[in-house]
């Protein structure tokens, strides 16, 4: 029995465009540019260092008061984006892997920063996929921290080694990683090029990669 670990954001569905109006408008209201580049640079990172990367970038300062009104803020404006979403913004193929795993009766997490994951899981309709969910409420320790994944794999019951973990940040790689899990990255193979394997989707992932994976 193995367990396959998914992240969220960039893996399942691609919420970073959501993030990055959000965060946009927070910046420009006070008065930090924000741009494309930067909001790459927050995939995988949590709400709160999210937040202290966008104030180091307009070297800006504030009290304990405003970064908690801002951090509000942000993610009422990112859940009036996510309260539209539906299963059409499953990202390509993931509902075909997900059955096929589910098939073949392996275990199913997801290891997420994201405090919102239960809810985006539940609009985009796959929260019956899933074994054991581990979000950013349930984790003290941000990727590249292992903590998120090694957590799926005790709520689902299966040794590290034999976890499989689809990733899009390079965090969340080396977390993988540094759980011993077999990290597989969804994206760009140069960025992320500590992963085990990379591919650009899934449309590009053969369900033979898939039984590989389960049989090794
Ligand atoms: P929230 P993942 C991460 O999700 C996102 O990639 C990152 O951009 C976001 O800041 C983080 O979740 C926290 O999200 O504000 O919803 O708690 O990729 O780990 O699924
Ligand atoms: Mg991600």
């Amino acid at each position: 029995m193995n367990g396959f670990i998914f992240d969220l954001d960039g893996v399942i569905v691609d919420t970073a465009k959501y993030h990055y109006q959000a965060w946009k408008q927070l910046a420009n209201n006070i008065g930090i540019e924000f741009s494309l580049e930067q909001n790459e640079q927050l995939k995988g990172v949590s709400r709160v260092e999210s937040l202290k990367k966008i104030l180091h970038w307009g070297q800006k300062t504030l009290s304990d008061d405003e970064f908690i009104t801002l951090m509000a803020e942000k993610n009422n404006h990112y859940l009036s984006f996510i309260e539209t979403m539906d299963e059409n913004e499953v990202l390509p193929d993931v509902s075909k892997v997900l059955n096929y795993i589910s098939a073949k009766n392996q275990k199913i997490a997801l290891g997420s920063a994201s405090k919102n994951a239960v809810g985006i899981l539940d609009k985009v309709h796959l929260t019956h996929f899933f074994d054991a969910i581990v979000d950013g409420n349930q984790v003290t320790h941000a990727k590249p921290d292992p903590e998120v994944f090694l957590k799926a794999a005790q709520k689902m019951k299966v040794e590290p080694k034999k976890c499989i973990v689809f990733e899009d940040a390079v965090a969340g790689i080396q977390a993988a990683n540094a759980a011993s899990m077999i990290s597989v990255g969804i994206g760009d193979a140069h960025v992320l090029h500590e992963a085990d394997y990379v591919f650009k989707d899934f449309t590009k992932m053969s369900l033979e990669f898939i039984d590989q994976l389960i049989n090794q």
